[in-house]
């Protein structure tokens, strides 16, 4: 019996076109899994993004090879069918191959070649070719081969008058005419999967779509004729946005961040020249966790010290102005004064293509910094592996350059005091003056940490996200000791000027009222003024000799770099800027937020609805005091939409400030990042400025103390380069060996 449905099966296949088709479905959907279990890295996390992925290849395969269904010519058909396939099969193969290489997706940008930012399927991603590879292409160049054999022999056929002869692979054509509507019918089963995909990849990843975190994201949930759909169309809509662009749309930009500009507070301008500059970005850390306690204990005593230093200034009115781009919101405003978009992520969406003017390029250009980002999860991960070529970074060590193991891995990254500790083996090869910025991500949503990693008391909430919220803020805030403690060690501190900030909420708005008490708060009280006051943050500059204190100006993010160019005794004023100086005596304390509520040093404007500050109550509103919020508002939408266009009509292409080389996005190669540092280092010899050199070429690393539990037993070793980037020390000391008489061996240099 079963024997027989099986041979009706084999006979539905061979001898039907819809056959045929379903066969090239399968043979496509078992690729498609081969190359998602052994050649991409998805981080899959749970049992449903596994049964997500296993089923994404059917949706789109089914829609795409229904095409075939269509044509009333069997034959034409049966090649549509084919060329689906092929081109499917074509598209797989190249993004494993680019994905060897640059850990990341092809995007349509790149595929065309017209990326300044991404190289594109190159000879160099064709020797990453592997012999499993084979898997991939096998039916096709067996059938090719097939017809080629076949084409000589008939050849010789022909020679001899005989008649031709084709293969067949035991399939016959179907000739009869389709069932009344079935083509339509496979379609919309199709469609109708692969709708059901997406409600239940957005249920598990809310604003999939939107936000567009990860092109890792989009292949893991949806799959990757959709991920290359998705991006063709949003590549399209861009371009046709921008196209419509032209240098007079920038006047209006250009008259209102020249208008808008504060000068220089004369304390501070140039108290950090030529001193490096290190950025901590504290992942989801609000203001209110510094000084907070749980159960008497401090939940940051590090930072709560820190900011009591006399050459510590930080900020408490300080706010965060993201939108849907979170982290990466943070990140383009501080990098460029200029607001993230109102929907999705600016980097995610245009970061590839648009021109900015980046503090690394910035400082690059106009005081000599080096600079490199540090960042222990996925290269891609907010499209940073491009974007950050746009904004002049030099160098780029993220999760390929760090130990992880599965102890050390979290969601997005590996765990801050394990990053924190494998930092310095490549910060101390940098020349200095640099720029850096090391992402921390221990306290990120879902606020997961073992109890050998924090035993900081639980806040004994109903609610495991804001208890988890306090443990892994703390083990963050340790973390920060050990490095701090490393920068005095190393003798690094006292050039460095290191800022901190924290980059949005981690506690989202409906987790407040339960948060309230903890704060000292009523939950029945609770407004959405009481919302809008929890979106501060902390910035904290530290650096020795700086003028400390605790600061109460009101500002965000926007501010951070015409602050920073400032006490690097830069001026800020030829760029377009959206903010101020927070020093500065001219600066703008309305702080727009990112949906167009603001707030001012004594008002909270959330649509229409006014508080003061002092009180947490609404306004009774009076004629004057309405002429001034109607002011601010205006001010607010103008920032907003001034920016808004500067990004989405790419206008910083169409102005140069004053000296500034527009950044060449192409020339980084962040695979590279290692032994680009070292082989630098190296042929500067004694005009080497890195921290190494500076030490006689021994290794700081050694000077790092940490308690991370991983690292009890020592079998981890953190000051080793992981073997993916091993081979990079190798190729830079023979390029050394041979462009210099000196022969040196940079392992035995740098490596414990
Ligand atoms: C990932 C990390 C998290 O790299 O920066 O981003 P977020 O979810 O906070 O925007
Ligand atoms: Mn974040």
């Amino acid at each position: 019996m079963k024997r027989l449905r099986l041979n009706r099966l084999l006979l539905w296949l061979r001898n039907t076109r819809i056959g045929f088709l379903a066969l090239l479905l399968v043979l496509l959907w078992a690729k498609t899994l081969f190359g998602y279990f052994f050649d991409f890295s998805l981080g899959l996390n749970d049992p449903l993004q596994y049964t997500l992925l296993i089923l994404n290849p059917l949706g789109t395969g089914i829609i795409l090879l229904s095409l075939g269904l269509y044509p009333k010519h069997a034959r034409r058909g049966y090649l549509l069918g084919i060329i689906v396939y092929i081109l499917s099969t074509l598209l797989l193969l190249a993004n494993v191959l680019y994905y060897r290489e640059f850990t990341d997706f092809l995007t349509v940008t790149t595929i065309l070649g017209v990326s300044k930012v991404s190289q594109g399927l190159g000879a160099s991603s064709l020797s990453m070719v592997k012999p499993h590879d084979i898997i991939y292409v096998l039916d096709i160049v067996l059938v090719a081969l097939t017809y080629l054999g076949y084409g000589i022999w008939n050849i010789w056929r022909y020679i001899h008058n005989q008649p031709l002869k084709w293969p067949h692979f035991g399939l016959s054509l179907d000739t009869s005419r389709m069932p009344f509507h079935l083509p339509q019918a496979v379609t919309v089963f199709g469609v109708a999967f692969f709708a059901l995909l997406t409600a239940t990849s957005e249920m598990n990843r809310p604003q999939l779509l939107t936000r567009t975190f990860d092109r890792n994201y989009i292949v893991k949930y949806l799959g990757l004729a959709p991920f290359t759909i998705y991006d063709a169309a949003k590549t399209a809509q861009n371009n046709q946005v921008r196209a419509q662009a032209d240098s007079a749309n920038l006047d209006p930009v250009l008259q209102y961040t020249r208008s808008h500009y504060a000068a220089p507070n004369a304390s501070y301008y140039g108290a950090a020249k030529g001193k490096n500059v290190i950025i901590i970005h504290l992942e989801s850390f609000q203001q209110f966790l510094i000084g907070q306690k749980i159960d008497g204990q401090e939940v940051t005593p590090f930072l709560n010290s820190l900011i009591k230093e006399k050459d510590t200034l930080s900020f408490n009115n300080f706010f965060h102005q993201v939108g849907l781009g979170k982290t990466s919101d943070a990140e383009n405003m501080l990098e460029t004064s200029t607001f993230g978009i109102a929907n999705g992520s600016l980097f995610s969406s245009l970061g590839t293509e648009n021109t900015f003017e980046g503090a690394p390029a910035i400082l690059k250009q106009r005081a000599g910094y080096t600079s490199a980002v540090f960042h222990g999860g996925s290269a891609s991960f907010w499209n940073r592996d491009n974007v950050y070529k746009s904004l002049g970074y030099d160098n780029y060590f993220s999760g390929n350059f760090y130990n992880h193991d599965e102890k050390a891995a979290t969601e997005y990254g590996i765990k801050d005091k394990l990053m924190l500790a494998e930092t310095p083996k490549y910060l101390e090869h940098l020349q200095q003056p640099f720029y850096t910025k090391i992402i921390t991500t221990s306290n990120h949503n879902p606020f997961y940490i073992t109890q050998a990693d924090s035993d900081f008391p639980d806040a004994g909430t109903d609610d495991a996200t804001i208890n988890g919220y306090f443990k892994t803020a703390h083990y963050l805030d340790e973390a920060l000791r050990e490095f701090f403690d490393y920068l005095k060690t190393s003798g690094l501190e006292k050039n460095s000027l290191v800022m901190l900030y924290g980059d949005h909420f981690g506690i989202s708005n409906d987790r407040n009222t339960t948060l309230a008490p903890l704060l000292g708060k009523d939950p029945s009280k609770w407004t959405a003024f009481d919302n809008a006051q929890l979106q501060r943050v902390p910035l904290i500059f530290h650096m020795p000799g700086l003028k400390g204190g605790i600061n109460n100006t009101y500002g965000g993010e926007i501010d951070v770099l015409p602050t920073l160019l400032h006490l690097l005794g830069i001026s800020s004023k030829r760029y377009v800027q959206f903010g101020t100086d927070l020093l500065s005596s001219q600066h703008d304390d309305v702080v727009a937020f990112r949906n167009h509520n603001f707030v001012t040093p004594k008002y909270t404007v959330l649509g229409s609805k006014v508080y003061d500050n002092t009180t947490g109550k609404l306004v009774t509103m009076t004629p004057t005091l309405q002429a001034v919020i109607t002011k601010d508002q205006k001010s607010v939408d103008t920032r907003l939409s001034l920016s808004d266009d500067v990004a989405n009509r790419n206008l910083l292409r169409f102005y140069v400030p004053l000296g500034f080389k527009p950044v060449n996005p192409g020339q980084y190669d962040y695979n590279q990042s290692l032994s680009k540092v070292l082989s630098i280092e190296h042929s500067l010899g004694s005009k080497s400025t890195s921290l190494y050199s500076k030490n006689n070429d021994q290794s700081t690393t050694n000077l790092y103390q940490t308690d991370a539990p991983e690292l009890a037993d020592d079998t981890q070793p953190i000051t080793d380069f992981p073997e993916k980037v091993q081979a990079q020390t190798d190729s830079s000391a023979s390029e050394s060996e041979s462009s210099s008489s000196e022969t040196v061996d940079i392992r035995t240099k740098q490596i414990k």
